[in-house]
């Protein structure tokens, strides 16, 4: 079965619980189960990570390039500061879809500009966590060559 990489960067670990009014109150848990069930109507297998470690991050993406079609990621603050995120994943064939469950450029000036964006084939922003389902999605189409 193919396997897609959904990456978590920093604090996400804390989704429903830090800042609900933001971030909503789904657990990372929940947001997990979510990728699996979106990931298993496809055919493919969601490998969910999380990590408030950049090395970590971009060790993950390293191992994609032998074990994962694709990547997920939302990068957290990362997004917006790590040029080496941006090099790991511009080193990765796969598609690379961007998430951030909120809307970044709704939101203060600094967080306007990701790095991520760079590499990403599509970006999904202030779609809520609902945002990581369309992600794959979007993923299982660019994969089985329906995407439109
Ligand atoms: C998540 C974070 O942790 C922030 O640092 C980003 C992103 C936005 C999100 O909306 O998912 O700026």
């Amino acid at each position: 079965m193919r396997q897609l990489l959904v990456l978590n960067g920093p604090n996400l670990n804390l989704l429903g619980k830090r800042e609900p009014q933001l971030y909503g109150a789904t657990t990372l848990a929940d947001l997990e189960a979510l990728c699996t069930r979106t990931a298993a109507r496809h055919g493919l297998r969601a490998d969910c990570r999380q990590s408030n470690r950049e090395y970590e991050l971009i060790d993950w993406i390293h191992e994609a390039r032998d074990q994962h079609a694709a990547i997920v990621i939302n990068a957290g603050a990362y997004s917006h500061t790590s040029i080496a995120i941006l090099d790991a994943l511009n080193a990765f064939d796969g598609p690379v879809i961007e998430v951030h469950i909120t809307n970044i450029h709704r939101r203060e000036p600094f967080r306007h500009h990701s790095h991520v964006s760079a590499r990403a084939d599509a970006l999904i922003a202030g779609a809520g966590v609902q945002g990581y389902a369309f992600a794959i999605e979007r993923v299982a189409s660019l994969l089985d060559g329906t995407a439109i």
